[in-house]
């Protein structure tokens, strides 16, 4: 792989609209600073841009709600978005905002250039009219009644209820937000996106040249859109927020937003280029720049598909790689900002970082855990169980746990100073321990290189526990009771430090991109400058010179306490309820159970068969602790199956129970036993299952309907 000549690396534009949680943190942000910072330990050229988004109908919603208009909605939001990341230590080059005039020419041109060099079409349609409002209608402004689920908290884009996404046609008994009137339908055009145009040009760059460096999630998101049929995308819209669109003939108009906010990503570099001095276009028209776009998975088919067709037809450089991570949960639920199920980075900000023990350490725990836990492959979850565990057996007991001990014994029996070393005097067990500085620089920057975080931080964090190990298997203090008699021991121990503080300031490189404000901690405490921290140092034996005196050790982490645990945890519940609260009062009506699984026609049904059956014996499956092995009577033959109840029923209880099979499914095996059907249960409020039977008992093999 030749190394790109530079590299722009962009983190998802936020709308301000309100504060972010640490879910966003975990998807788009953290992981594009440790990348960043990474190749800037490398001397890359790499410029990093972000900003906030501050189009589209998210944001006069707010301004409602808030009772303000929109422009003190996105200054407020802005500035205080800003502000979190700031203080959470991301390294973003800048970080900039949509509503900048730069920003609207420079989407307006895009737009323009498209629509001149006819990649665009025109398209009438009919379309939501409030009549006494005198305007069109957002989806996100039309009301109405789920097809789906029945609430009346539907709206024309989605079910706030069932989550399902909506179209304004598919909701019943349709109401203005605006005047609360029922909207008429009315003629008006748009420009649109002909995607399907460019489905060759989509096949090719992502299905194939793309098949084995994307993340088997972004890729197979792409995969389905592709093969599902691309639709023309409408690129404007009928509101007054927003970018005009550059026509006479489309007054009152503006871009859709998800038109003009990657867009910002350009703008944000021409910005950060007019203040450096330096020239924007090479890191989006020449092909030697590395574009890496950092995302949750909800805006896959935004930067895989949409933006890509536009940055083609208007002759910029593709992306090479968009590593979007899956979601955080927080305690067992999905994060919610209507639930009020979420842990914001202000939050954090305030209880952690702002804290006396807090500060910068604070901020690098979080950025600790929210890597280690980070949603790389599969939706993942915090709890604050865990971020106390990361913090207290991680942070604390491996790592700074190592580096405090170097450093006091390093006082203590050479000292103060960086002892030498006598290379004759290696042994082997030293020898090992030097030869993982540099494997292990490999691994991180190969984890690095792949966007693989999470295992790149665990390296770090094994060197480490390495460290530990090594330290207790030589045991200088004790060795440190033979000098008296045996002067030659001195050199034994100072080996040991001489490694032992080398493997601390190889630490501090390779720390550095995960937990910048660590990492310079340990140089403070090592007395040596910023440029340690290049890439390159990596690996070293030699980074701190003999004879050298250091710092008394500092703490790096401190501890969280359960008491610090359970104020959080009782803090998300009281929101909770205080939410729900406010949810009940804004929506009196009695709403129906939300569907957790789309509609299906009775013929889906129908291809089900149930039977009753009854147990004839029943036993424990070894090594699995939830699974019980069924013999059950249908009449007229008898089956096998492996059922997960055993939490709940003992073989005993089973045995003359009669009980309902699902008898067509495929057969399954389950701990080598081959499960030959499924029992019913239903999941009661303490989470204990129950067997679904008939009322009276029937005949084994009655039918199920
Ligand atoms: N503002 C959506 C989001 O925050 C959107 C991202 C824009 S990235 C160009 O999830
Ligand atoms: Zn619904």
């Amino acid at each position: 792989m030749t190394q790109p000549k530079r590299y722009l690396v962009t983190s998802a534009l936020p709308y301000a609209n309100g504060l972010k949680h640490v879910g966003h943190l975990a998807g788009a942000y953290i992981p594009a600073d440790i990348y960043v910072r990474y190749l800037r330990a490398q001397k890359r050229d790499v410029v990093f841009v972000c900003g906030s988004d501050e189009h589209g109908t998210a944001i006069p919603i707010q301004a409602t709600r808030e009772g303000t208009t929109p422009q003190a909605i996105i200054d407020k939001y802005h500035e205080a978005m800003k502000q979190d990341f700031e203080d959470l230590s991301m390294s973003f080059d800048i970080y900039h905002r949509t509503s900048s005039p730069l920003h609207h020419e420079t989407a307006q041109e895009f737009f323009t250039k498209l629509n001149d060099a006819g990649e665009l079409e025109i398209k009438e349609t009919e379309q939501y009219y409030d009549e006494e409002a005198g305007s069109f209608l957002a989806d996100r402004y039309i009301k109405g009644t789920c097809p789906n689920c029945g609430s009346d908290r539907a709206f024309g884009d989605q079910c706030e209820t069932c989550g399902r996404t909506l179209s304004p046609d598919e909701l019943i008994n349709p109401v203005s937000t605006l005047s609360g009137k029922t909207p008429v339908k009315k003629k008006t055009s748009h420009w649109y996106l002909p995607l399907g145009k460019h489905e060759q040009f989509l096949k090719d760059w992502i299905l194939e040249q793309h098949k084995d460096d994307w993340r088997p999630s972004v890729y197979g998101q792409c995969k389905s859109w592709i093969e599902g049929g691309l639709q023309s995308r409408a690129v404007t819209r009928d509101l007054d927020w927003g970018i005009k669109v550059p026509l006479k003939e489309a007054e009152g108009k503006v871009l859709y937003v998800w038109f003009d906010a990657p867009i910002g990503y350009i703008s944000a570099t021409k910005q950060w280029a007019l203040d450096q001095g330096k020239d924007w276009k090479p890191y989006w028209q020449d092909k030697e720049t590395k574009l890496v776009h950092f995302i949750g998975k909800d805006n896959i088919v935004f930067h895989c598909i949409i933006f890509p067709v536009m940055l083609q037809l208007h002759g910029d450089i593709l992306p090479d790689n968009v590593p979007a991570n899956e979601f955080l949960n927080l305690e067992g639920d999905k994060m919610s900002t209507s639930r009020n199920w979420k842990l914001d980075m202000r939050d954090y900000i305030n209880d952690f970082v702002k804290k006396d023990n807090g500060g910068p350490q604070a901020v690098d725990m979080l950025r600790y855990y929210l890597t280690q836990i980070a949603p790389e492959t599969k939706d993942s979850e915090f709890t604050w169980k865990g971020f106390q565990d990361a913090v207290n057996s991680e942070l604390v007991a491996v790592f700074g746990n190592f580096v405090n001990r170097s450093f006091v014994l390093m006082h203590k029996l050479c000292g103060g100073k960086v002892p030498r070393l006598q290379e004759d005097l290696l042994d082997d067990t030293d020898k090992a321990m030097i030869a993982e500085f540099s494997n292990t620089k490999a691994e991180v920057q190969s984890a690095l290189e792949y966007y693989h975080f999470r295992d790149g931080l665990f390296q770090v964090i094994e060197l480490a526990r390495k460290g530990n190990q090594y330290l207790q298997k030589k045991e200088p203090w004790i060795v440190a009771r033979q000098v008296a008699e045996n002067p030659a021991a001195q050199a034994s121990i100072d080996n040991t430090l001489h490694i032992c503080l080398q493997l601390c300031a190889n630490l501090a490189v390779l720390i550095n991109p995960f937990l910048p404000n660590t990492a310079r901690k340990m140089l403070y405490m090592m007395k040596v400058v910023e440029k340690m921290l290049d890439w390159e140092n990596a690996g070293k034996p030699n980074l701190l010179s003999t004879g050298y005196s250091l710092r008394a050790p500092e703490l790096l982490f401190r501890k969280v306490e359960d008491e610090e645990i359970a104020a959080q945890i009782e803090k998300l519940k009281s929101g909770l309820i205080k939410s729900a609260a406010d949810n009940a009062a804004a929506a009196p009506t009695p709403q129906k159970a939300p569907m957790q699984k789309p509609e299906i026609q009775f013929d889906d049904f129908a291809k089900l068969e149930m039977k009753a059956a009854t147990v004839i014996s029943c036993e424990k499956v070894a090594k699995a602790d939830k699974l019980l092995k069924l013999e059950v009577d249908l009449g007229t033959e008898k089956r096998t199956i492996v059922s997960g109840i055993a939490l709940h029923y003992t073989p005993e209880e089973m045995v003359g129970k009669q009980v309902i099979v699902v008898t067509n499914l495929a057969p399954r095996k389950m701990k080598g036993i081959e499960s030959q059907g499924m029992i019913l249960t239903a999941e009661d409020s303490d989470g204990k299952l129950q067997l679904l039977r008939p009322e009276n008992g029937v005949a084994p093999g009655s039918g199920v309907s």
